[in-house]
């Protein structure tokens, strides 16, 4: 293995080269090599200038994360930099890939910049819930200003090699080869008798108070319940009204501290089981996973169009099926409208729109999908239409293709059965907007093969989705552990709360919309179908998922028909109260015997419809339906608008103590339906033993 900061000097130009697969993160090792080589160059002279770069994919993706838990060791980053900052010779940073986080802070330490030209810059660090801590703060301000530093650290996102050009982060976009062109600039430094050019030295022009205030405006919408954005802003503040020096200081307090926060533990967590939910035992490098070059997608409504977006967009032929031309057109003209927005909007060229529409085809026939590597079905929930489907495609689908439904309740195990090769059958569960949202539930029936669940995970990332695996069950992880969820909100609208302040409070809590909101939005009639088409499941409650019934009753199915829990005008998504809802809803908590109250608060609100998700969660996770609770935390965080500041339900619960959620549980269990409070045995035993959801995981994974 090569050492993970190596030197060569050659005609004066030391060259220093960090080499640590797979990112370069900046690991105690790497730190200590830098130090140890820059108090060599220091004494060295005979070296004219210094090139810094990276081996491998990219330039260092930043600090190495999984350190941030415990006590770092020594040396600190951030005075490795001070004295590379310090080094007499010139310094050219040579930048490509992913320049992330502490990677840019190196390369601000260093006097010269040159980037190759599809090298990306940026500060991820406001997604993991810290502040940069490597003096990122000190010397991004005095290189491109503080307005343009702070946009920097609030979007998060990388910026191309021109736009950081422009930015003045980088001067010069190498062409051909990097090293080599890193090296000439050097030469040419030297020649030109140009020394250091320390980033330090630099003074800041103060931002306004105004300007202040629109950052915080910016924050409150773009990074709702955060506090990273205020530290961030007083982190930049020392950059103009401090000396480097006590800038530098005032930096470390704010930077160590945001890693103790509440925030950047849920974030961080959420950072390693996003990576770590395509890990699933059992399956193993040798099961291969099959290649899916074209796909055929069954429904053309508002999923399969979608679905059939999200393929197109990663450059995957696709087939369209449905019963006749005319739906077939409609959702052909779907798609395409919704690409003319993203052109509107400046995301995509209309050369971009034509280049995938030219990858969608369409079919009123079965056997346009004979040569496709998969097919995914995406009519409405109805057993036997999925059922006859699945016959069909077991016709004429070639061996070896995937066959998959995107049902969110059925039982695939049956679906498999209507085929003669149940292993290729799959679960794949988009979640609509198909093509913008991140989720996608697979989901293995008992007979998926291990190469198919392999296929779906190398799917999921090829079509930039985050894959997360669930067994069958009715809902399965996501929609399994919104029917508590769900169900309090409605019974807490026939106890008297309006569906505003439910609403309110969940979305106060964080959840990127309340739930009754949600309804409103996706059609009240949906739940309502699926509960009808599944009348076993449920509670004996008579009060379950009633309100939905109400209004489902007058026709007040949400934005579809303007009322629902709220009154829409025309055109608009505003919420308007609906009183004749809330009187309806009265009238019938009355013939429930279901009293109303005028002292329900927003905790007891939380409380209900968090907790009772929880329980469901601890459920998933004994029967095995979830691989670990990392894993639940995804799918709610990205499928469900669960807040990432909280790490997601089963993280938020371990850091609230799984005894503070079962005391909860029982007293409500008191108050409401008994036989729905029950809590989960591995709640109870966990809480019994001061225990958390992770360590419970971690202690089984160990076993093995
Ligand atoms: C920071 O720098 C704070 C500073 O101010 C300093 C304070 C003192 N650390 O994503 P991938 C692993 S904060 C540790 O699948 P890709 C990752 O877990 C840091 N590990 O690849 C995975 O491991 P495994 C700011 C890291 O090509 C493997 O590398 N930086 C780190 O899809 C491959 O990752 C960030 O937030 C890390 N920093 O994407 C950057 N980065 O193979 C976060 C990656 O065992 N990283 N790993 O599962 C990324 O955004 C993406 O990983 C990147 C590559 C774009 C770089």
């Amino acid at each position: 293995m090569s050492k993970p900061v190596s030197l060569s000097i050659e005609n004066g130009i030391a060259v220093i080269t960090i080499d640590s697969p797979p990112v370069n993160a900046i690991s105690a090792a790497i730190r200590r090599g830098l130090l140890t080589t820059t108090e060599q160059l220091a004494k060295d002279a005979n070296v004219k200038a210094v090139v810094l770069i990276c081996a491998g994919r990219t330039f260092m993706a930043g600090a190495d994360i999984s350190e941030f838990g415990g006590t770092m060791a020594p040396p600190e980053l951030r005075n490795v930099l001070t004295d590379f900052e310090s080094l007499p010779q010139p310094i050219v940073v040579a930048l490509h890939g992913t320049a992330l986080g502490g990677g840019v802070e190196v390369a601000l330490a260093g006097h010269y910049r040159i980037a190759d030209k599809g090298a990306k810059l940026g500060f991820p660090e406001v997604t993991l819930g810290i502040v940069p801590g490597a003096v990122g703060t000190q010397r991004l301000p005095r290189l491109i200003g503080a307005e343009n530093a702070l946009k920097m650290f609030f979007d998060g996102r990388p910026v191309g090699a021109e736009e950081a050009k422009a930015l003045g982060l980088v001067d010069e976009i190498a062409e051909g080869d990097l090293r080599a062109a890193a090296i000439a600039y050097a030469q040419r430094l030297v020649k030109e008798g140009k020394g250091p050019r320390r980033v330090r030295d630099n003074k800041v022009e103060p931002l306004t108070e105004a300007q202040i205030a629109a950052f915080r405006a910016q924050a409150a919408k773009q990074h709702k319940g955060m506090i990273t954005p205020e530290l961030d802003i007083a982190a930049v503040r020392a950059s103009w009204e401090l000396p480097f020096a006590q800038g530098l200081a005032v930096e470390r307090a704010i930077s160590d501290g945001s890693l103790q926060t509440p925030e950047s533990r849920a974030m961080r967590h959420l950072f390693f089981a996003e990576r770590e939910v395509a890990d699933v035992p059992g399956i193993t490098a040798a099961d291969k996973p099959r290649e899916v070059k074209s796909a055929g997608i069954i429904g053309s409504g508002t999923m399969g169009g979608g679905i059939a977006m999200a393929f197109a967009n990663a450059g995957i032929a696709v087939t369209l099926i449905d019963i006749d031309q005319a739906a077939l057109d409609r959702g052909l003209a779907t798609v395409r409208k919704n690409y003319d927005v993203s052109v509107k909007r400046g995301k995509m060229t209309p050369a971009d729109v034509d280049q995938r529409m030219t990858l969608i085809k369409a079919s009123t026939s079965y056997d346009a999908l004979k040569d496709v590597d998969l097919v995914i079905e995406a009519v409405f929930e109805e057993m036997t239409l999925k059922k006859k489907i699945f016959t069909e495609l077991d016709r004429v689908c070639k061996p070896g293709a995937i066959l998959a439904t995107n049902t969110s309740t059925l039982d695939i195990n049956e679906i498999a059965k209507a085929t003669k090769r149940p292993q290729d059958v799959i679960g794949l569960h988009f979640f609509s907007p198909a093509n913008v949202m991140r989720l996608l539930e697979i989901v293995r029936s008992d007979a998926t093969g291990n190469d198919v669940i392999a296929s779906a995970f190398a799917l999921a990332k090829k079509i930039r989705k985050i894959g997360v695996l669930s067994k069958v069950c009715f809902g399965f992880i996501g929609n399994r552990m919104m029917d508590p969820y769900a169900r309090e909100a409605q019974r807490l609208v026939l106890e008297g709360a309006t569906p505003a302040q439910v609403d309110s409070a969940l979305e106060n809590f964080g959840m990127a919309m309340g739930i009754l909101a949600v309804f409103d939005m996706a059609g009240v009639d949906v739940g309502v179908k699926v509960r009808k088409a599944n009348p076993q499941q449920g509670s004996s409650d008579p009060s379950f998922y009633r309100a939905d019934a109400v209004l489902f009753g007058q026709n007040w199915i949400g934005q579809k028909t303007g009322k629902g829990y709220y009154r829409y005008e025309q055109g608009s998504r505003e919420r308007h109260p609906h009183p004749e809802a809330q009187a309806l809803l009265a009238e019938e908590a009355k013939k429930l015997g279901i009293a109303q109250r005028t002292d329900i608060t927003e905790q007891e609100i939380v409380e209900r419809c968090i907790y009772s998700m929880i329980n469901e969660g601890a459920k998933i996770l004994e029967e095995g339906v979830a691989l670990r609770p990392g894993d639940i935390d995804v799918v709610y965080t990205s499928g469900y608008g669960f807040p990432r500041r909280r790490g997601g339900p089963m993280f938020f619960a371990d850091e609230i103590g799984l005894s503070t959620v079962l005391a909860g549980i029982e007293k409500y269990g008191k108050r409401l339906h008994a036989e729905d409070w029950q809590p989960a045995p591995l709640l109870k035993k966990l809480a019994a033993e001061n225990g958390t959801f992770a360590a419970w995981h971690a202690a089984r994974s160990k076993k093995g």
